[in-house]
């Protein structure tokens, strides 16, 4: 559970991201000089501001027309007077940078990174003094800490000083180092030519964040002295320097607060750290990170690589025949999202916190149609249901901006997203009025899609108080906008219109166009957000009138259909699709991460969307990979999705030139689009979990996805829907032994039951048989359940 190098990082994609949620650091493990990128996840450009465009409202009819009219590719140019701006920029905080003053000539060189207390170190010898540098990022104390050593009394020296390519001022406060800024108030995305493309208000007037970060260094033994130019330690043993920074960003009102001041929250921080001892900090963040860390557990067979392989040639050596490396991703995926998402932080976004640019790929932005969801598919099954709140916090935010967007360019109740948000929670559709592409800009499904994670969050917690006071109202808003959104077609089925299938184009008139009716996609999403929005109005006994509507609009939906390849159609008709091995698998939402499309309730939906993915190929960029794992898995094809996760772990260097067909992992393990997002990387950990468990048919599967390059194995701390832990054990193919932990008294439900017997305790306990086949069992709260195979 280590990743570990035999050199420095060159690009930052070789670097080592640590994360308390909050503040992320990367780290590249220089010796003669260190960098440590740093971000502060509120820390974005812009400014509140409302994206809403009442010229959607009158084109919206026109546009429908030309839609029931077949003339799509007028349809597309139409749609374009519906767009609104583009979202702001999540920015890098800047870099701490040492200066050692040993040269570069090192030996002995390691840099690693743990997982599962989050600690990177680095060490090497110069001569015979042995150097050590220790960094964390302490959630309990909101601090960076850099632990710096020489094994030789006196020797170590060097200087640290912070910088941004930010605005900003450096100043010494109190004996510390300290930079602080004011964000710009614009900054256009990479894909957007501009002139201009940052730009900073006047400071006395702006309503751009105002940044502040704070360093300060204790050392033992020599001398320290700070100045303009950093801080100095020569001739000490040993230093710690803390780093902690803030904005004014206040996410209860979604804006800048002029009475928070950054400084202050930093320096407070820091203060509180530099009064605690190292080995208390160290303490308190090794066992918060690895309480976490250690819920879930995972083995899946004995791995050939030399312990102390470096871990970018155990991925180019992969070849599908090492499981050790698979665990490794698992866990990274699980690590990431505990160091990217924490309670009351902002949610992962695209680069989940680590961003060094000013103008990040697709401003390292919240991108609504897959990406922000993926990142948490992993939250719930394996264990991280609190780091799922910093997204289900947001989709509130959203909300409130969604009933404005909903009500302005719609003229509908309810609340909608967009393709793409930011910190400021944007809900119109980006495109800056008609520079963008219909075929991702309008989607208008973002928040219907993000309903769905306010459900899951109940489905697996059971929190009913949950349900009732905050994931159903908004729930509801979202039904409330599909139900005034959808039109009846011609013979009577509610459809969509316009409507587009995320990013993807169809073939018509020889032509390109991306707007139509009533896609694959828009269609399961809202089946899925209907049936949810139902099943809590019956757990929570109320709202029974609006779930009878939702149930009629849910019958009336058109039904979704089968194509001329025997594929599931994506679009209203059978169109030729622009790109057959399109990353987007858009359409097979209903299989996965959605339940509408099962062999059990579906079985001819469920084999055309297995023709679609082997259509759409085994290539594509990291998330699409990611997706296809936890497809395959619900297709029950384990050894297929064993594919996907080696075509996963291909190792993606920084020089190649990015190719969408062929994403992959970064020496760091980060997921490679490419470029890096880190979506992929939540993916793949989420699809592993996916082929040892599943739960979403109202029942418990064990091993539905297991290959044949995993015979023996097991798996410990999984969840699953209904309010369930589950650990796994198999061998030689097959499950050998269960246990089953319930957070309430219930039935659980099995699938396969028929070759278990169930203990509790000394007890054997008597399984029921259901109408379909399954196995049934009381479980009391809290009580372990063993299931032995017979
Ligand atoms: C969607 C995808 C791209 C990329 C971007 C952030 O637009 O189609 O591949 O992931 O989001």
């Amino acid at each position: 559970m280590k990743l570990q190098y035999n050199s420095p990082a060159t690009y930052w994609t070789e670097a080592l991201p640590i994360g308390n949620g909050r503040l992320g650091a990367m780290i590249f493990g220089g010796v003669e000089r260190e960098r440590i990128q740093l971000n502060e996840d509120s820390l974005w450009s812009g400014y509140p501001k409302e994206g809403n465009n009442p010229e959607a409202r009158a084109v919206l009819p026109k546009v429908r027309e030309l839609v029931a009219q077949g003339e799509y590719g007028e349809a597309d140019r139409l749609s374009k007077h519906m767009m609104g701006p583009y979202t702001q920029s999540y920015l890098p905080f800047g870099d701490l940078r040492l200066f050692m003053e040993h040269g570069n000539l090192s030996r002995s060189y390691r840099r690693s990174l743990s997982l599962e207390h989050g600690i990177c170190a680095v060490e090497y010898e110069i001569g015979d003094a042995a150097y050590s540098r220790e960094m964390f990022v302490s959630h309990p104390d909101q601090v960076v800490v850099v632990r710096l050593h020489c094994s030789k009394p006196g020797l170590l020296n060097f200087r640290a000083k912070l910088d941004s390519p930010l605005r900003c001022e450096s100043a010494v406060m109190d004996g510390d180092y300290t930079i602080g800024g004011i964000a710009p108030e614009h900054v256009s995305p990479n894909y957007y030519p501009a002139d201009a493309p940052i730009r900073y208000g006047d400071p006395a007037r702006t309503e751009s964040l105002r940044f502040h970060g704070r360093l300060a260094a204790a050392h033992e033994g020599g001398r320290m002295h700070v100045g303009h130019d950093g801080i100095h330690v020569t001739g000490a043993t040993s230093a710690t320097l803390y780093f902690s920074a803030a904005t004014n960003f206040d996410a209860r009102t979604g804006r800048g607060r002029e009475d928070r001041d950054p400084a202050q929250i930093a320096a407070e921080y820091v203060r509180r750290a530099t009064t605690k001892r190292y080995a208390d900090i160290r303490q308190d963040h090794a066992s918060d990170f690895a309480q976490l860390f250690n819920r879930v557990a995972l083995r899946l067979g004995e791995s050939l690589a030399p312990a102390d392989m470096a871990t970018d040639r155990r991925i180019a050596a992969y070849g599908g025949s090492d499981p050790g490396l698979v665990e490794l991703l698992f866990h990274y995926g699980r690590y990431l999202l505990l160091a990217s998402s924490r309670p009351g932080t902002q949610p992962a976004n695209l680069q989940g916190i680590w961003n060094e640019h000013t103008r990040a790929p697709w401003s390292s932005n919240y991108t609504l149609n897959i990406n922000a969801q993926m990142n948490y598919w992993p939250a719930e099954t394996c264990n991280m249901a609190e780091m799922h709140e910093p997204l289900l916090d947001f989709i509130a935010r959203l909300a409130v901006n969604g009933g404005k967007t909903a009500e302005v360019n719609y003229g509908a109740s309810g609340w909608v997203a967009h393709h793409n948000s930011d910190l400021w929670a944007q809900s119109a559709p980006v495109g800056d009025y008609g520079h963008g592409d219909p075929a991702w800009a309008l989607w208008p499904m973002g928040g219907v899609w993000l309903a769905q994670h306010l459900w899951e969050h109940y489905a697996f917690g059971q929190d009913q108080a949950y349900l009732r006071d905050q994931a159903y109202p908004i729930m509801k808003g979202a039904a409330q906008f599909c139900l005034d959104w959808l039109i009846p077609n011609a013979d009577g089925h509610l459809i969509t219109a316009p409507s587009t299938s995320p990013e993807h184009t169809f073939i018509h008139r020889e032509q390109t166009c991306a707007v139509s009716a009533a896609t694959t996609m828009d269609l399961s999403l809202i089946w899925d957000l209907f049936g949810n929005c139902m099943e809590a109005s019956a757990v929570l006994g109320i709202d029974e009138a609006f779930s009878e509507r939702l149930s009629a609009a849910r019958g009336q939906l058109l039904p979704l259909q089968i194509g001329k390849h025997g594929q599931l159609q994506e679009w209203y008709e059978d169109f030729e699709e622009e790109d057959v091995h399109h990353r987007h698998v858009s359409h097979l939402f209903g299989v996965y991460p959605g339940r509408q499309i099962t062999e059990e309730a579906a079985p001819e939906l469920f084999a055309a969307a297995r023709t679609s993915l082997e259509r759409r190929g085994d290539g594509g960029t990291g998330w699409s990979l990611g997706w296809k794992i936890g497809l395959w898995a619900r297709f029950k094809d384990g050894n297929r999705a064993h594919r996907l996760i080696s075509n996963l772990l291909t190792l993606v260097r920084e020089d190649e030139p990015d190719n969408y067909e062929r994403g992959g992992v970064y020496a760091n393990l980060f997921d490679a689009h490419p470029p890096f997002q880190i979506d992929g990387n939540f993916a793949a950990t989420a699809g592993i979990a996916e082929m040892l468990l599943q739960s979403h048919q109202g029942y418990l599967e064990l091993l539905p996805a297991l290959p044949d390059a995993w015979p023996s194995g097991f798996v410990a701390g999984l969840r699953a829907r209904g309010g369930f832990e589950a650990g796994l054990r198999w061998a030689q193919g097959k499950l050998t032994e269960a246990e089953i932990v319930s957070s309430r008294d219930q039935a659980c439900t099995l699938k396969g039951g028929e070759r278990f017997e169930v203990w509790e305790d000394q007890r054997q306990i008597e399984l029921a048989r259901t109408l379909d086949g399954l196995v049934q069992f009381p479980v009391e709260a809290g009580k372990r359940y063993r299931i032995l195979a017979k």
